[in-house]
């Protein structure tokens, strides 16, 4: 394990907003492998929402312990600097957001909201904190989205063309960025990173929903499965691979913006069809078009280039395509036997809403 230490011998402290999403958990745990103090921002819910950080998680009391986990929330400004002050960390990583691209255009003004004007709280409270003589370095979760219309392949000089309330704040989040870095002389890199899934990835992100689905209509637990458009194409890779890059841009000697891909693009249908091939079910027997998960308007192609990336950062992915997609449906397929044994046992599995998927 290589020790991560700032110069007075200390581990090095990171502070993560949306450590309890899918890539949050997983930067935190990269992290703390290379020995730092992780800080975190947690929303209040009246549910868990902790679960993707249980098996880092210990208790506060024990000793040695070096993640910590801090109430707050992007939209209140005041507990972000409250956290900045009790974390005082080296380097911030911005991963906070709703970031769910169809729920954008159902809560636009609070996407906008959280993700523009949250990061711009954010760095407000990140150049007051630099004016007060605190060396830091930011990283700001940008997205794909924000190339939306744009043909492939994009890169660091393909222009934005946002296509959703989500896209459009990201691309405000991106430009907020620039902006810091250029008049405060702050240390912020932008990642443009195109999707990356995981065994962790929320179930109505249509890779685990179809993972999810898949596994139980093999185990005779559902059905049918309701999806959109299964034209899009995306470029998927591995949540883990794509935090490592997130860690290397702040440890560049110059702040940058990349461009993080794996330059292979599938459409659902291909994700459909290497899923079903893992399970050997036939999905088309099984999926059934939903307009409600159609978008007004659809982001059609997405590949990125991610050459920058390699060339200066020196990132490369570790895990491909069908290996990504063998993982998340051996992960659920266990779920799914779990959820059986559980229901032959006589319990009762609640199922979540179908609307939320
Ligand atoms: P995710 O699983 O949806 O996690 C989002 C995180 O943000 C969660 O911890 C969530 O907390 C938190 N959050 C939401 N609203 C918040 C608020 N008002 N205040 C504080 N925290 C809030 O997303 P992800 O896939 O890990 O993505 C991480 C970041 O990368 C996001 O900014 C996303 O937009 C961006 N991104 C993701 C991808 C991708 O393919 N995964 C690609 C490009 C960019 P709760 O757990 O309480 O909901
Ligand atoms: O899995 P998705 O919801 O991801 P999307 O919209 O590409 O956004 C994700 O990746 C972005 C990076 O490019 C992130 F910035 C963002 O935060 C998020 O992580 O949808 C992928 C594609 C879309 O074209 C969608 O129309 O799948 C299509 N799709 C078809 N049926 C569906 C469904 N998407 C969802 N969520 N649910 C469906 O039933």
């Amino acid at each position: 394990m290589i020790q991560e230490q700032s110069s007075n011998g200390r581990p090095r402290r990171a502070l993560i907003t949306g450590i309890t999403g899918q890539d949050g958990s997983f930067l935190a745990e990269f992290l703390l492998a290379k020995g730092y103090e992780v800080h975190g921002i947690v929303r209040r819910a009246s549910t868990f929402n902790t679960e993707r950080l249980d098996s880092i998680y210990a208790d506060p009391h024990s000793k040695g312990v070096r993640l910590s986990l801090h109430y707050g929330d992007i939209t209140d400004g005041a507990a972000l600097r409250r956290t900045l002050g009790a974390a005082a960390p080296h380097e911030i990583y911005n991963l906070a957001a709703q970031s769910h691209v169809r729920v954008s255009f159902d809560q636009s003004e609070y996407t906008a909201d959280a993700v523009a004007t949250g990061t711009l709280r954010l760095l407000e409270a990140v150049r007051d904190y630099s004016a007060a003589g605190h060396s830091v370095r930011f990283y700001q979760a940008g997205s794909s989205e924000m190339f939306g219309a744009a043909a492939p392949p994009q890169n660091e000089h393909t222009p934005f063309y946002p296509r959703s309330p989500y896209a459009v704040s990201k691309v405000a989040a991106h430009w907020y960025c620039v902006n810091y870095r250029e008049a405060y002389k702050l240390f912020i890199c932008n990642g443009l990173l195109f999707n990356h899934e995981s065994e962790r990835r929320g179930e109505t992100f249509v890779t685990r929903k179809i993972t999810r689905a898949l596994a139980r209509i093999k185990l005779g637990l559902q059905e049918k499965l309701y999806l959109g458009n299964l034209n899009a194409r995306r470029d998927w890779g591995y949540a883990g691979d794509y935090v490592e890059a997130m860690w290397m841009m702040l440890q560049q000697s110059e702040p940058d913006d990349f461009v993080i891909a794996m330059g292979e693009s599938h459409s659902v249908r291909e994700f459909l069809d290497a899923a079903g091939a893992c399970l050997e079910l036939d999905w088309k027997n099984h999926v059934h078009e939903d307009p409600r998960y159609f978008r007004p308007t659809e982001v059609d192609f997405l590949c990125g280039d991610a050459t920058k990336a390699r060339a200066k950062l020196g990132w490369a992915p570790k895990v491909t395509f069908p290996e990504l997609v063998r993982r998340m449906v051996e992960h659920d397929l266990e779920l799914a036997r779990q959820e059986k044994t559980l229901t032959r046992a006589g319990h009762r599995v609640a199922q979540r809403g179908a609307s939320q998927r």
